[in-house]
């Protein structure tokens, strides 16, 4: 090994990152082509920046001309794994338990870079990125070595399973690149097959459309009725086909950094009343704008709440839902608290239901309202 890429190793390891390698700034050809196809077959559902042109998703130098090298780091945020739910509370999926990643992350990169420069003796062109960049993470994480691809899609490295970040340096030095990562899912297909969605449509492919993660955080609309009882108790994320992956389950390395930790942000749980209850922006701000739940926005935690609450058949979250129902100013929230009254039954929530169907202005809401009434009826009312 150089004795720069050794320096590098010893400087990330220093800034608290476990995985470490150098790829050269090049098109990423292969995952280019399995982009192309995904986008084609309309699996980067409403994510408009994922489906920019594959020229520019799987070329650093579109990021940064002067790039010559990735350095390509991985940071576990394993922070156990939940405990019992103490009672129709909705869940996180483990990334999100702790503070908002690409702050914490992007702090310790710039460091990195400081360090590197101080080290080298010289200014280091270079840019800091995880997460939030138009560039395939994973293509460019496995060709510099730091793990394989799993049938989940995920990045698996051997020694320590798949939950850890992906965030990179893109410098202007040549840097001696390392072997691309290898291993294999051998004859396991668990993820296919413990997904609730089915959203593993091929080895490494995961239509967005249906999984859950994309519907409780990027999805910015309505959950499509026929998959609502499929997100179970999952608030935010879904861990699903991690959690049930041999490696993880033997080798996941719980994360280093406190920022990570269930006691830093919200940890792995949300108490459904509690969030359905949170009216203003500010409000949500305030409770959620340091953690990775920001980016779902309010409406979209309360939407993910009342499913969970339906899911749950959660009778004491029946008055948060009924006022959700009357009074929140979002359709997205109404119409959803509708349909989690629906599955709940009873006599509150059908009353609630009746009243909101005389008054609801909104078409899709109103809509949500009478197959709530509906469902009501058909011998759930208590
Ligand atoms: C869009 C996105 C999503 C979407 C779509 C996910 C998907 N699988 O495509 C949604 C919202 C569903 C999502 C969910 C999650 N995400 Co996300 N997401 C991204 C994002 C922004 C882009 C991913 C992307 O390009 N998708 C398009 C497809 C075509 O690309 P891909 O998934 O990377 O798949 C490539 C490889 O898997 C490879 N490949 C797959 N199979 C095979 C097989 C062979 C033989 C070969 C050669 C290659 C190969 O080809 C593909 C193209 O490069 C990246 C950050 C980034 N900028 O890269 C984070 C990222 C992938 N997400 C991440 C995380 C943590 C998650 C979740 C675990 C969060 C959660 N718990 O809810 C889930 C995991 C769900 C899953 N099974 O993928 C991490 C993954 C880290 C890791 N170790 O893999 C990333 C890298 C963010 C980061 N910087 O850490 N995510
Ligand atoms: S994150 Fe959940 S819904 Fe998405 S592919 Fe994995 S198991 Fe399926
Ligand atoms: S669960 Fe099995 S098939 Fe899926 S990623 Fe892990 S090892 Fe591969």
């Amino acid at each position: 090994m150089s004795e720069v890429r050794e320096m590098i190793e010893e400087l990330a390891r220093e800034a608290g990152f476990e995985l470490v390698g150098v790829t050269r700034a090049g098109r990423l050809e292969e995952g280019g082509e399995r982009l192309r196809r995904w986008q084609e077959a309309g699996m980067a559902a409403g994510m408009g920046y994922m489906r920019r042109p594959v020229e520019l998703l799987s070329d650093p130098r579109r990021l940064q001309k002067s790039a010559r090298s990735v350095i390509s780091l991985g940071v576990s945020y394993y922070p156990g794994d939940h405990p019992e739910n103490p009672g129709g509370w909705g869940k996180v999926a483990r990334y999100a338990w702790g503070e908002d990643y690409h702050r914490v992350i992007k702090g310790r990169l710039f460091g990195l870079r400081a360090r590197l420069e101080e080290a080298l003796g010289c200014r280091v062109k270079a840019r800091a990125f995880t997460d939030a960049v138009p560039l395939l993470e994973r293509s460019a994480a496995q060709r510099a070595g730091l793990g394989f691809f799993g049938r989940n899609s995920c990045l698996i490295n051997g020694e320590m399973g798949s939950y850890f970040f992906i965030a990179e340096l893109l410098v202007d030095l040549e840097i001696e690149p390392d072997e691309p990562g290898e291993g294999t899912c051998g004859r396991c297909r668990r993820c296919i097959d413990a997904c609730p969605t089915g959203a593993i449509k091929a080895p490494g492919v995961v239509d967005a459309r249906l999984c859950i993660s994309y519907l409780t955080i990027e999805n910015r609309g309505e959950i499509p009725r026929e998959l609502r009882p499929k997100i179970g108790e999952w608030a935010f994320g879904c861990d699903v086909c991690q959690q049930v992956c041999p490696y993880n389950r033997r080798k996941a390395k719980r994360s280093r950094w406190p920022e990570f930790s269930a006691g830093a942000g919200a940890g792995p749980y949300l108490k459904i009343i509690e969030v359905l209850g949170i009216q203003s922006e500010e409000e949500f701000g305030r409770r959620f704008g340091h953690t990775p739940l920001t980016r779902a926005g309010r409406e979209g935690l309360l939407r993910n709440c009342c499913v969970v609450a339906g899911n749950l058949k959660l009778t004491e979250a029946v008055p948060a839902l009924v006022r959700c129902l009357r009074e929140d100013g979002s359709a997205l929230v109404r119409g959803h608290a509708a349909w989690a009254l629906g599955e709940i039954g009873g006599k509150e929530a059908g009353e609630a239901l009746r009243s909101a169907a005389e008054t609801e202005e909104d078409g899709w809401c109103l809509q949500e309202i009478r197959l709530a009434l509906e469902a009501n009826r058909e011998g759930r009312v208590g």
